[in-house]
């Protein structure tokens, strides 16, 4: 049996032309250490200059956490420090430190809150099947710290997405090693509709031919199931009625593979629409998240772009 990998070191600089994505990626592995508690592992991920490719593939009107500032020369980069408890098990809450720090190894403390929180945190397993959006808190030195449940053993993917206060906002790549057995391969379908609860949730694509590089309004119909018609009680979550997040299937994803979009203004009740691209030909899993009246509603689809 092989040792438990516990926490997986990153160091991927991105260096991204539009349409030419060209990563150089060290990636080193902290074995087991005897060490307890936290901060006996780190992993570590060095944000280079990604949100220059989200933002430029991103029509103006899409209203992407990714647009804003960003334009312009190559920003100091900034790196994110993961640290996690020195054994991970699957199905228990496990707490997760993570120290952001600037391009000269110093705390970054200070950040503005963006949509309600100053850090979102996405975690998906490397196979896209589990996808969980975590909001961490701030401790009194200004590390990050949310607990997780990781369902299954395997490698998982963390993008922290932040805003240093003065600085771009960031999306950074971390990684983890949950020791145990990975969860049964999915199935990748291209199923259009989806049932959580009371709300069928309906995919729309302008084509199921969906090309790289291309702009595109991706809409989610909600209706209840019950009447039939379209949902009337979607509140805002986190500052939107609607949250997507696209990852790339890839055997181990970078932030070059990671979009967050958010709605388009005026929406109909229970259809809301999305404005984004795909950066590169594969297969992308989607999540839209929607607040049905405090129901949180995540519903999940695949897409194969050419
Ligand atoms: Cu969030």
């Amino acid at each position: 049996m092989n040792r438990l990998v516990i926490a997986a070191a990153i160091a991927s600089s991105l260096l991204v032309i539009p349409g030419c994505y060209t990563p150089t990626s060290e990636a080193s592995l902290n074995e087991s250490s005897e060490v307890e508690g936290m901060e006996s592992n780190h992993a570590e991920a060095m944000m280079g200059d990604g949100h220059h490719q989200h933002h430029q593939q991103h029509h103006p009107d899409s209203h992407s956490e990714h647009s804003g500032e960003g334009h312009g020369e190559p920003q100091n980069a900034t790196l994110a420090k993961l640290s996690v408890p020195s054994a991970i098990a699957a199905n228990q809450p496990v707490a997760l430190g993570i120290e952001i720090q600037d391009s000269s190894g110093n705390p970054v403390s200070e950040f503005d809150i963006v949509h309600e929180k100053p850090m979102h945190l996405i975690v998906v397993s490397d196979d896209l099947q589990f996808f969980s959006h975590l909001h961490p808190t701030q401790n009194e030195a200004g590390q990050f710290q949310v607990e997780n449940i990781f369902p299954s053993g395997g490698n998982y993917t963390l993008f922290a997405d932040y805003k240093p206060t003065g600085d771009t906002q960031r999306v950074s790549t971390l990684k983890t090693t949950v020791a145990g057995n990975p969860s049964l391969p999915g199935e990748m379908t291209l199923t259009r509709s989806q049932t959580l609860g009371n709300t069928e949730v309906g995919l729309m694509l302008p084509s199921e031919e969906i090309s790289a590089g291309e702009p595109l309004t991706i809409a989610f119909h909600l209706e209840d199931t019950q009447t039939q018609t379209p949902v009337t009680d979607l509140q805002p979550y986190l500052g939107e009625l609607g949250h997507l997040v696209i990852v790339k299937q890839s055997d181990s994803p970078t932030e070059a593979d990671y979009i967050h979009a958010h709605p388009m203004p005026n929406q109909n009740p229970g259809h809301i629409e999305f404005m984004t691209q795909f950066p590169e030909p594969g297969n992308y899993k989607m999540w839209g998240e929607f607040n049905r009246n405090g129901e949180m509603i995540a519903a999940e689809f695949w897409v194969t772009v050419q």
